[in-house]
């Protein structure tokens, strides 16, 4: 089983959009294992978009990412990383494929109201970034064998 990292950013929180984008996620079979509210530090959004603090626009993300609280959460799912990529859509919601969440409900590149993980080994990252251990739990979704036949585990 996978995990990854989900933000609901500013603009999902301030548009109430936070329930419908994470009924989502949990309709498609993904178990939540974390969450919480935080609101992002200038070190943790360097941390976070290291791979983008050098660009001309980072200055207005940190901006939007720090603005107010935005929400955390982990969930886990077989290939969980990559569907939820797809499901999430591309950066530039303008040219996100029809039915990504980010197709639906955003019209920007930088207001796009969720992020997530791109892949298993940056979601690893990311995860320690915002979870310690013992803020994500290990349990069992009973209804498991509802969502996966054994073999797909
Ligand atoms: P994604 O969020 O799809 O993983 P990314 O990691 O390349 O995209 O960038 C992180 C965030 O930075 C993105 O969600 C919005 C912002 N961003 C990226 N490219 C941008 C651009 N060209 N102009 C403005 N904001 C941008
Ligand atoms: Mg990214």
């Amino acid at each position: 089983m996978e995990r990854t990292l989900i933000l609901f950013k500013p603009d999902a929180i301030q548009r109430g959009l936070v329930g419908e984008i994470l009924s989502v996620f949990e309709k498609k079979g993904f178990k939540i294992v974390g969450t919480k509210m935080l609101k992002m530090t200038p070190e943790l959004a360097k941390r976070h978009y290291a791979h983008l603090v050098d660009k001309p626009f980072y200055p207005d993300l940190e901006r939007f990412m720090t603005s107010q609280p935005i929400i955390a959460m982990v969930i886990e799912g077989v290939d969980v990383v990559s569907v939820v990529r797809d499901i999430v859509g591309a950066t530039n919601a303008r040219q996100a494929a029809p039915g990504t969440i980010r197709a639906r409900f955003s019209n920007s590149v930088s207001r796009n109201v969720i992020h997530a993980s791109d892949s298993v080994e940056t979601a690893k990252k990311e995860i320690a970034n915002f979870f310690s251990e013992e803020e994500l739990f290990d349990y069992e979704l009973v209804l498991k064998p509802f969502f996966y036949a054994g073999d797909e585990e």
